[in-house]
């Protein structure tokens, strides 16, 4: 017999639970900051001190945050399963692999990397990035930034994600309000297929009607129960 292969989709309601701040909603991320200000290529190339201010807060921010039973769920999932499992993840958290989850994509990049946009090399970063610093690899100054993908740029590993969706029997989409594209249309995809979709979400995302089935609840109550 032969296993669905199940392709999740997470977002920031997945970490709320370790500490880590939502987009939007109550006490979101962007209702303090007007991300949409900050969270773009203009506003690096503008003001990047004030850009550096707003990732070095939030990577600041990640230092003692561990994975949830959600998290956990998941990795546990991928290890258990007969059949495959792919994780992508909205999130720039280190949290899913933390928990142990290996076949993992960070589509909108990851806080602890940082990216050189002289010498194009990405690398390991844990420390507050300044305009000072100069790149470790090719000695410039002033061209290190966030390997963040901001509005406007490409998310990573598009193709390996599109074609994954392409061979996904289950779609499950767990703590993302399904409102930033392309992420936001993958539930229409997997739908469009046939497929299964599955929603755990605090309440209902902006396009839960495309879900099959819907679970409403706090991540750590409704994923361990839907992987169970
Ligand atoms: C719980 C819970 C608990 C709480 N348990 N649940 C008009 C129409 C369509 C598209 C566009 C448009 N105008 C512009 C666009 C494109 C744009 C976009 O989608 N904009 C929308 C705002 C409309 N997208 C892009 O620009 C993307 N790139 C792109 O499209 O490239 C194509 C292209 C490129 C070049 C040329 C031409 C085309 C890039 C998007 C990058 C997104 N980046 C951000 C910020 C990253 C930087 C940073 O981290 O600061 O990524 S936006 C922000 O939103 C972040 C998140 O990953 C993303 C999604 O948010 P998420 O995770 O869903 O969080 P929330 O807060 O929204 O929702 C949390 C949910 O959890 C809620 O539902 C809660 O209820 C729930 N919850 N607690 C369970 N305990």
């Amino acid at each position: 017999m032969t296993h669905p292969t199940i392709v999740i989709l997470t977002g920031s309601g997945i970490s709320a639970e370790s500490g880590i701040d939502t987009f939007r909603g109550a006490g979101g991320l962007w209702n303090r900051n007007v991300v949409q200000d900050l969270a773009n290529p203009q506003a690096f190339a503008r003001d990047p001190k004030k850009v550096h201010e707003f990732y070095n807060m939030r990577r600041r921010g990640l230092i003692g945050k561990e994975p949830n039973a959600a998290h956990h769920a998941l990795a546990r999932l991928e290890a258990e399963y007969p059949g495959d499992v792919l994780v992508v993840t909205q999130n720039v958290d280190h949290l899913h692999e933390t928990a142990g989850t290996k076949n993992l994509f960070h589509m909108h990049g990851e806080l602890r990397k940082a990216w050189c946009q002289a010498c194009d090399l990405r690398m390991p970063w844990q420390e507050d990035l300044t305009i000072e610093i100069p790149c470790p690899s090719c000695g410039d100054f002033g061209q290190m930034r966030p390997d963040i993908v901001w509005f406007g740029e490409m998310p990573y590993h598009m193709d390996a994600i599109l074609a994954a969706l392409d061979a996904a029997e289950v779609f499950t989409s767990i703590g993302t309000s399904g409102t930033v594209y392309p992420a936001a249309g993958f539930v229409e995809i997997a739908r469009n297929r046939g497929v299964h979709t599955v929603e755990l979400n605090l309440e209902p995302s902006d396009n839960h009607w495309d879900f099959s089935e819907s679970h409403h609840g706090p991540a750590t109550e409704v994923v361990p129960q839907w992987v169970d």
